[in-house]
């Protein structure tokens, strides 16, 4: 642990890094799978298994702590560490894509956002300045430009006047963020499915020295292949000795492919929202609760996983819980899910150092493609 942000690359393997980002509240190892903690809880897990499947670091969302219970009563509750007992690094996300996803009325102009709350119907106003004060209220320590992402499909031209506001905001934010020690703010490469924009938002954020950089604005709703080519226009163009994120992504089988293109740190809701739904990741894929035939099925979900909820449960039990909407059902497959991710991803870093990461990657999708055991 260090006072400042720092981050190193260990080891390389073709485009793939292995790395540490090292700042006052912890380590965390790269390639890296951020649990969701939206509101200030990642739903259906204590922290301390957050931390025992190996998280270290989650996420949290500016657009719902703002909304509920608000960052200045968070503040006076001695910030988010204090507040949901996660005394490790948290990254939060900025706002943006949450108002245009979740919130009512929005209205963006260059000043920022405004919107209504999808809880209650309350006017908010968000501004870069104001995402970033929020942010520094929770005591993020990773901490999101505010942005614009589009979905796509859409018009080149709302692609390219999203991706210039974006840079004008990172712009703001800089310098709202101002020099904070052991803190960083990583600006986000927007540009949607047109590889001339990828490249100009790239380079422009490249150019404002930030500490870290996201790739924003995919998987949502390109097809995977538009994805990772973005990724391959994209990753040459940001500093080798910065920690890239790709945001709100994904499956699996996205996380490998990415990684082999460069990039070091993802969130999703997927294995936290799968596990409310009754689907497990395993090694052997997804398998779906719900399903009449585990109903008998006396095995657990992976008797070779060190994680109770995989190894200890049978899953006709599973079953029963999940067909009975019983809280433990989600409580038990989202801790399964969460340590199915971890262990990815130190599998991928254990790869990574072992120059082997091809061959690795080979293995994790023959095992998928057999199916369940
Ligand atoms: N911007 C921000 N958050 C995000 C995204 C984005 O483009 C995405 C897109 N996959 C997920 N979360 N600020």
């Amino acid at each position: 642990m260090t006072a400042d942000f720092s981050f190193k690359v260990l080891a390389t393997d073709g485009n793939a890094r292995r790395g540490e980002i090292s700042m006052p509240r912890g380590v965390v190892r790269t390639p890296a799978f951020m649990p969701v903690g939206t509101g200030g809880t990642v739903k259906a897990m204590y922290m301390d298994q957050v931390r025992g499947v190996g998280a270290d670091i989650i996420l949290g969302n500016t657009y719902h702590l703002m909304l509920r219970p608000g960052a200045e009563r968070v503040a006076r509750q001695g910030g988010l560490h204090d507040f949901a007992r996660w005394p490790w690094p948290i990254l939060t996300d900025s706002g943006g894509f949450q108002v245009m996803s979740l919130s009512k009325l929005r209205k963006l102009n260059e000043q920022g956002v405004t919107f209504r709350s999808h809880i209650d119907g309350a006017a908010y106003e968000m501004s870069p300045e104001r995402s970033i004060e929020i942010q520094g209220l929770l005591d993020s320590d990773i901490q999101m430009q505010l942005d614009e992402c589009v979905a796509l499909p859409a018009k080149p031209t709302e692609i390219e006047r999203a991706m210039e506001l974006s840079l004008r905001w990172a712009d703001r934010c800089k310098t709202a963020f101002g020099d904070q020690p052991g803190k960083a703010m990583f600006g986000i490469v927007q540009g949607g499915d047109m590889p001339d924009l990828r490249v100009r938002s790239a380079q422009a954020l490249k150019a404002m020295e930030l500490k870290g950089y996201a790739v924003g604005g995919l998987a949502v709703g390109e097809p995977q292949q538009v994805m990772l080519d973005m990724l391959e226009v994209t990753c040459p163009e940001l500093p080798q000795e910065k920690p890239r994120y790709l945001m709100g992504v994904g499956t699996p089988d996205d996380i490998l492919k990415s990684v082999m293109r460069g990039i070091d740190m993802f969130d999703c809701v997927m294995p936290t929202r799968a596990g409310r739904h009754g689907l497990a990741y395993t090694r052997r894929g997804k398998i779906n609760l719900r399903n009449a035939r585990h109903a008998d099925d006396h095995r657990p979900l992976d008797e070779e996983s060190d994680c109770p909820a995989a190894r200890d449960y049978s899953r006709a039990y599973l079953h029963h819980l999940v067909k009975s909407q019983e809280a433990l059902g989600a409580m038990l497959l989202t801790w399964n899910n969460l340590s199915y991710y971890q262990k990815l991803m130190a599998d991928i870093r254990e790869a990574i150092s072992a120059g082997a990461l091809t061959e690795r990657a080979a293995t994790i999708s023959e095992a998928w493609a057999r199916g369940d055991l």
